[in-house]
């Protein structure tokens, strides 16, 4: 932050005419609000707050300040008080002015000077507080240093209206900086701040800063009041990050060191998902398009996991070599670094571009993460089984993919010699696939379809229950392959939704048990290889009955025995006399096609990506590999799944 206004001698010293060059007014911010906040919409807007509590936080890195107290008033000011040190009130020999109007009234070209260790931080643009004024139509600044209460006041985009005045004795014991400000609306679009913006920001400034008490408070009418304190600082923030999620462990891991580069620190731990949640901060600034820390850290992962995973001969020769990407799967893990001069990269600049930074996480996480593993060897363990996991459902999905090119390279467009396919008169909005568990309900789905816009594709639901099919087991199945080829819009990344052949993919399997778990793997599968299936709604469940009942001549079809209860309350003089459908294969084609094909009277259930992956869930614990879990899912799920074959 180029809030460096520390006059010591030995400062007034250093200072050159060169120095005195990068001080100038605040005209050129009202002129070009942009240059310097980045817009004048609502995240320009914010920036302004952002500016003020930077500075406090700077005061709280460099070990000055324990808190921060943010207010939104009810007139739309935002006031920022620290306990910090206070902006210098002395009159600088060279400007002969107060600190505090420097502070306040002239820019800083970024020139940062003096000061050990990391204390510079904050504004992304390094451009302080007097930005902040230039684009206030009124500022309020006070400070407590030495027991004496001091105060200036601008308006109009950074005018003084009073000098730096002592006005009167500091509350008792008190020290720090008030900064109140009220945008001005000659600048920005909209001056209204925006509780829910602040409240997640400050949240985040307490994570990365271990006992740091920031409390919010928004004075206007419905507001909400908040304190974030973190004893264990970043640790926290990914307890927090994966409190929906399952750990793969209790522990969350930590290390953190420092060199002549900076400092970095470092909390991770794993979780049972997927995605892979390693978020990166350069002196407290989020860095969402990542950089060297976060190359860094990720090169020196893969290399530390890989040497225990063999150390401890946790891999065999026969298994996948396990890359980065499979180790970062379900990881969640905070990067936060400190360094002296941030070079901000990329398009919104959110990117570290440091090099040394690379360096230092790297060789801080392969000295400080291998001896966390040394001491840790359960959750190391957990790690690579994860990790080798992830590595055999990436080759299992690359040799999927080959399989069905190489398929589709031999026999032209060739489709599988199982599919029925519809004679596709019109496009793939309109062309259905309905995946059918089963010989014979596929014989039966064969009479009732319209084999115009409805393709059959039957699968042998037995043959799945018996590979009992991981989903890197799944991808080798014959018949997952022609679902693969039959969609014909790949897998996995390379999966392309543009290209479905159906826009409807319709899961026909029975209302038992054995059917609920085909319908779970397919679940599954789509989750995990053709997710924008999901998401663009393509897919869906068929709602074949449970049961077939005659009122007078004409036959009823009730679904399950919710829909069961409410026919019986509604034909309160119905002789119970209920056919139970016990399969699909079972019904005439009629029924079939009635109840569950005909677009014009069956009933079909469209599949969430939330269903989906709560199926995946229900899949991973059935079929991974922690058997205390699976007993606790299947005692605490009895119901459901007390006869699935595990
Ligand atoms: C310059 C130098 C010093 C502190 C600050 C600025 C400072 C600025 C702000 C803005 C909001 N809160 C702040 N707290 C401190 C160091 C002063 C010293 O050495 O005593």
């Amino acid at each position: 932050m180029a809030l460096q206004t520390t006059f010591g001698p030995e400062d007034v010293a250093a200072y050159t005419a060169k120095d005195m060059a990068v001080l100038e007014g605040l005209d050129p911010v009202r002129k070009r609000p942009g240059m310097y906040i980045g817009s004048t919409s609502l995240s320009g807007l914010h920036h302004l707050v952002w500016e003020v509590v930077d500075n406090s936080v700077d005061e709280a890195m460099a070990g000055f300040c324990d808190r921060i107290d943010v207010t939104l008033l009810t007139d739309g000011g935002c006031r920022v008080v620290d306990n910090g040190r206070g902006i210098p009130t002395d009159v600088n020999q060279t400007y002969k002015l107060s600190g505090v109007e420097i502070a306040l009234t002239k820019l800083h070209g970024g020139g940062k000077f003096g000061g050990k260790g990391y204390k510079v931080s904050g504004g992304l643009h390094g451009v302080g507080v007097s930005v902040v004024n230039a684009l206030s139509r009124r500022l309020i600044v006070e400070v407590d240093r030495n027991d004496i209460r001091y105060r200036m006041e601008f308006a109009d985009g950074g005018r003084p209206q009073t000098r730096l005045e002592e006005v009167g004795p500091s509350p008792r014991g008190r020290r720090g900086t008030v900064v109140t400000f009220w945008p001005d609306p000659r600048i920005f679009d909209d001056v209204e701040l925006r509780a829910q913006t602040i409240l997640e920001r400050l949240q985040v400034y307490a994570f990365l800063n271990a006992g740091l008490e920031i409390r919010f408070t928004d004075e206007r009418p419905g507001g909400q009041a908040q304190v974030f304190k973190y004893a264990g600082g970043i640790i926290d923030f990914v307890r927090s990050l994966n409190s929906s999620k399952e750990p793969l462990f209790k522990r969350v891991g930590y290390y953190a060191d420092e060199g002549d580069e900076g400092a970095a620190e470092i909390a991770f731990q794993w979780n049972t998902g997927y995605y892979e949640g390693v978020h990166g901060y350069a002196n407290g600034i989020s860095t969402v398009e990542g950089g060297m820390h976060i190359e860094g850290f990720r090169t020196a992962l893969t290399s530390v996991v890989n040497k225990y995973a063999k150390a401890k001969n946790l891999v065999k020769d026969k298994d996948p070599g396990i890359l980065g990407e499979d180790i970062r799967e379900g990881l969640t893990a905070i990067v936060a670094v400190k360094l002296r001069e941030p070079q901000f990269e990329g398009q919104t600049k959110a990117k570290l571009g440091n090099a040394t930074i690379r360096s230092l996480v790297q060789r801080v996480t392969n000295e400080k993460l291998a001896d966390w593993l040394e001491e840790h060897p359960t959750e190391g363990r957990a790690v690579v089984m994860k990790s080798l996991q992830a590595a055999r459902a990436r080759e299992a999905a690359k040799s999927a993919r080959d399989a069905t090119r190489r398929k589709s390279a031999l026999e032209g467009a060739g489709m599988p010699e199982k599919l029925r396919d519809c004679a596709r008169g019109t496009g793939p909005e309109d062309a259905e696939l309905f995946i059918v568990e089963g010989d014979s309900a596929a014989g039966t789905a064969m009479d009732a379809r319209n084999p115009v816009t409805q393709a059959l594709l039957p699968i042998r639901g037995k043959i799945l229950n018996v590979e009992r099919a991981r989903v890197d087991r799944m991808l080798k199945n014959t018949e997952i392959q022609a679902l693969i080829t039959a969609i014909g819009a790949s897998i996995g990344e390379e999966f392309d939704v543009t290209k479905a052949r159906y826009h409807k993919v319709c899961i026909m399997a029975d209302a038992d048990v054995d059917g609920s778990h085909i319908r779970t793997l397919l679940l599954t599968f789509f989750f995990r290889q053709m997710r924008p299936l999901v998401e663009a709604g393509y897919v869906y469940i068929c709602q074949p009955p449970l049961y077939s009942t005659l009122v007078g001549k004409e036959k009823m079809y009730l679904k399950d025995d919710a829909a069961k209860a409410v026919f019986l309350g509604e034909h309160p003089a119905h002789r119970p006399e209920f056919q139970r459908l016990k399969g699909l294969g079972e019904m005439n084609y009629d029924d079939l096609g009635f109840t569950t094909m005909d677009p014009s009277t069956r009933t079909l259930l469209q599949v969430s990506v939330e269903e989906a992956a709560k199926a995946d869930e229900v899949m991973s614990i059935l079929m991974g590999d922690d058997v205390e879990e699976r007993k606790r899912f299947i005692q605490t799920n009895a119901k459901d799944v007390r006869f699935l074959d595990i």
